[in-house]
């Protein structure tokens, strides 16, 4: 069987905010089940499910107590089972969320480690000192917390997230059980938070700059994380291909601040994917586009590792905000809506376009706006609290699904008390007020992701407030930037387009995929 995440679209579930099936206004794998048929119908290959697993919720869900076993709020494995059982089906893959840089304080491997005392085995397993360095969690304030007996241990996100020790080989010994234990129930693949992190110098040094980032550090991008992935690979490639779902796969949550930060996990036999958060982290402009676009193809060229596009997930703000008004918008007064959801349909059809794997994170087939006018009280990422709220944080991209109906829960769930509040003005874009309109977003992705170009990728000449590229001989997608209109070049037919063209020429912050002259 092929490597079929090459060119997939896989949609991600964020499984707290997708769908409630018991009534308790929290997401669950019941709702999931009761909604593939939407899945279907949107044409997605795969679906990625952010953490379901037991835990306290206080990074929702990335703080895992147990790896091997549903929380009881998403419901339990035999639903797990029936879910990716329903979805073989329908053809869709599944995908989990494996989560191997830290783990909750709540894991009873932690709850030991803190009996166990200084010195023990138990606390070799995570990385307690007698006195911190001068780290900087990736959530805001120090990435140590003493414990009562006084050492600290190290956690590099929030206090809740104690870091594994990577260099106990008991760490990845069982890491290899928890990737077993899934690959056996039959999932396609593996999402890999934090990818970049996991090893640390063991001589945790100081360093000059400790405020957060995704350069190579003495926490990030280590090089023992080389010879670990491609352990990882032996054992997804251990797996039988000539059955459904054929070959298994990973993605890596790579970030870096620079494209060539990634540059050494592309190689023969690395983890078979690496996202590229690149496109999402460009400004809406026509030269900065073409240049992230040009060297994201670069980096894979001649790897087989591959790297999907993304233009949004849980843990960024949504595009029709961030196009619409800036990555620092902090109210939604601050947003032009009109002009974001313009431009977030013209990304649409350019991320739909673009050469490989595409990640669409739900909601973003709806043109949903980021929540920015969430209360406080009602505001439930670390991030919030550990910056003492200078930074929003990521509730307003994990507000529930609106599915149907006018108002709150908006057929998210029975529950009018959803664990995020839904905003009041949501009505026009549920699913059911967008599915039979042809001109919805919704129905763009449906479209696009049912059209979707193959062939080789090659730039057009370049505009100056424009990108044209094609796919194979009869394909081009063109996307206007600028405030004068750009000549479409010779077409037969307009195969999609995200909002009006007429005349032959594209407005501003439109896309068209074309299909060209014979
Ligand atoms: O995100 C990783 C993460 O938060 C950082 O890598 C950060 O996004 C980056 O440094 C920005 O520049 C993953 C999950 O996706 C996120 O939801 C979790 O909160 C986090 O790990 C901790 O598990």
């Amino acid at each position: 069987m092929t490597q079929w995440w090459r060119d997939a679209v896989v949609y991600q579930i964020y499984p707290r905010s997708f769908a409630d099936g018991n009534g308790d206004g929290t997401g669950d794998f019941a709702g999931a089940l009761a909604r593939l048929p939407y899945l279907a119908e949107l044409g997605v290959d795969a679906v990625w499910f952010s953490p379901f697993y037991p835990s306290p919720l206080a990074d929702g869900g990335y703080d895992v107590a147990d790896y091997c076993d549903v929380d009881p709020r998403f419901g339990t494995l035999a639903d797990f089972d029936a879910f990716v059982a329903a979805a073989a089906e329908l053809g869709i893959r599944v995908i989990v969320d494996i989560v191997p840089n830290h783990c909750s304080s709540a894991h009873p491997a932690f709850q030991a480690a803190l009996a166990a005392g200084p010195g023990s085995p138990e606390r070799d397993l995570f990385i307690f000192r007698d006195a911190p360095n001068n780290w900087q969690s990736v959530f805001g304030g120090p990435a140590w917390t003493q414990t009562p007996d006084g050492q600290w241990y190290l956690h590099l996100f929030d206090s809740s997230q104690p870091d594994w020790n990577w260099s106990n080989p008991a760490v990845p010994a069982l890491f290899e059980k928890v990737l077993r234990f899934w690959l056996d129930r039959g999932v396609a693949g593996l999402r890999v938070d934090v990818a970049h992190g996991l090893f640390k110098d063991p001589d945790l040094p100081d360093v000059p700059d400790p405020s957060p980032s995704d350069r190579p550090s003495p926490w990030f991008h280590r090089p023992e994380l080389i010879e670990h992935y491609a352990g990882w690979r032996a054992i997804l490639d251990s797996y039988p291909e000539d059955v459904f779902p054929g070959r298994r796969t990973a993605v890596g949550e790579f970030w870096g601040d620079e494209i060539t930060h990634l540059e050494p996990y592309f190689i023969p036999g690395g983890m078979p994917q690496a996202f590229n958060f690149f496109l999402f982290r460009t400004a809406w402009n026509a030269p900065a586009l073409h240049h992230t676009i040009t060297a994201s193809i670069a980096l894979a060229d001649g790897s087989d590792v591959v790297a999907p596009w993304v233009i949004s997930n849980h843990d960024v703000m949504r595009p029709v905000s961030r196009y619409g008004g800036s990555p620092e918008a902090r109210s939604d007064a601050e947003v032009d809506l009109a002009l974001g959801t313009r431009r977030a349909r013209a990304a649409a059809l350019l991320l739909l376009a673009l050469p490989g794997s595409a990640y669409v994170y739900q909601g973003e087939e709806l043109a949903l706006p980021e929540y920015l006018d969430i209360q406080d009280a009602d505001r439930d990422d670390p991030v919030f609290r550990r910056t003492g709220g200078a930074r929003l944080g990521r509730d307003g991209c994990r507000v529930p699904m609106p599915w149907s109906g006018t108002r709150a829960p908006y057929g998210f769930g029975d529950n009018p008390d959803t664990w995020l509040p839904q905003p009041p003005n949501w009505a026009p874009l549920t699913v059911e007020a967008q599915l039979d309109d042809p001109d919805s977003t919704l129905s763009l992705y449906r479209k696009a992701i049912a059209h979707r170009p193959k062939g080789e990728f090659h730039w057009l000449e370049p505009e100056p407030t424009a990108l044209a590229f094609t796919r194979g001989a009869g394909f081009a997608c063109v996307v206007n930037f600028g405030g004068d209109p750009v000549a479409l070049p010779d077409h037969e037919e307009i195969i999609l387009a995200s909002g009006p063209v007429t005349g032959g020429t594209l407005p501003q912050d439109t896309a068209v995929w074309l299909r060209l002259n014979p």
